[in-house]
């Protein structure tokens, strides 16, 4: 990787040192064969396609997104909203994320700005026009094999603001969320916008899917050792995980205690970065340089003829 010319990668624990680090290595989904694609998430664990979607289509969603937050005084004044300027005079603790904290205990912006970041979930051009994108659903109908039929969204889907400088999401794998289904899930990671390198990504361990793998097993041994059933080890493992609902919040530490680099990149909007269930990956500071806010979405897609997560959060 490139030296820092503009400052270091910094996540929940401070920055990423230069050896801390390699690239997400993209795809291009028109020329690489699709037998080739799935061999890549399996053994890499992500599979990061570049512009698989329709740019503009990516960005027709961002416009209405920051249109409907708009009247929470998030934007700079007199930005267009599709380039998600926050207004940086603000107090980034004004702008609570998604799930932190209680909403009548917030000031009455926060209340408005939480309350239309969650209602923006039901709006027709996020759950039809975006998370049912037909190039989207025909692309994995093909890549997973399960046909158009079989092939099922969750309706349950995160779309998630990173005001600069806002606290990131811990250290976690999928399946954390989706435990009462098969592992089989895939999710799709889509940024709805373009994402500096340092504008809050998404990044991934490298060869995390082994070590996601790994830490539910050794958990599911020690829970049958200790005599609990295959139901009571899966609710004792919800109790154990989901009190926080990550491994831990800070990438920069948990990568150097397992000696295992992140891998980062820039994101475009259209790019989207398919992974795996036990894939461990954690997000960036969004440190944009422009005060660009990080807009990006996770959408789950299971075999709908199998047994999958119905309950979970
Ligand atoms: O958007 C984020 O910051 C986190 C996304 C994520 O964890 C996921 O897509 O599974
Ligand atoms: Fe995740």
């Amino acid at each position: 990787m490139t030296i820092d010319i503009d400052g270091p990668i910094q996540v929940n624990d401070g920055p990423l040192k230069p050896s801390e680090y390699a690239q997400l290595v993209p795809s291009d989904p028109a020329a690489v064969p699709m037998e080739e694609l799935r061999r890549r998430l399996k053994d890499d664990g992500y599979l990061y396609l570049k512009g698989l979607l329709p740019r503009e289509d990516v960005l027709a969603a961002r416009r209405a997104y920051f249109s409907y937050l708009e009247p929470s005084g998030v934007l700079k004044p007199g930005s267009d909203p599709v380039d998600g300027i926050f207004d940086a005079s603000k107090d980034v603790t004004e702008f609570p994320g998604i799930g932190v904290g209680r909403l009548e205990d917030m000031a009455p912006q926060a209340q408005e700005f939480v309350s239309r970041a969650l209602s923006a979930h039901a709006q027709p051009w996020y759950a039809q026009d975006l998370c049912k994108h037909p190039v989207l659903l025909e692309f994995m109908a093909r890549f997973t094999g399960w046909g158009t039929e079989r092939t099922l969204p969750l309706e349950r889907t995160l779309l998630r603001n990173n005001i600069p400088q806002a606290k990131a999401i811990g250290v976690h794998y999928d399946q954390i969320f989706l435990r009462y289904g098969e592992p089989t899930s895939v999710t799709v990671w889509v940024p709805m916008g373009d994402v500096d390198l340092r504008g809050g990504g998404l990044i991934y361990l490298e060869g995390g899917h082994i070590l996601g793998k790994q830490f539910e097993d050794e958990f599911t041994t020690k829970a049958k050792a200790s005599g609990l059933s295959d139901e009571e080890a899966k609710s004792a493992f919800n109790r154990n995980m989901l009190s926080s609902g990550v491994l831990t919040d800070g990438p920069a530490a948990f990568g150097r205690e397992h000696g295992r680099r992140w891998l980062v990149t820039g994101y475009e909007a259209g790019d989207v970065v398919l992974h795996t269930t036990y894939m461990i990956h954690a997000s960036t500071i969004n440190n944009d340089k422009n005060h660009v806010i990080r807009l990006a979405t996770d959408l789950r897609f299971v075999d709908s003829s199998r047994p999958w997560d119905e309950v979970g959060s």
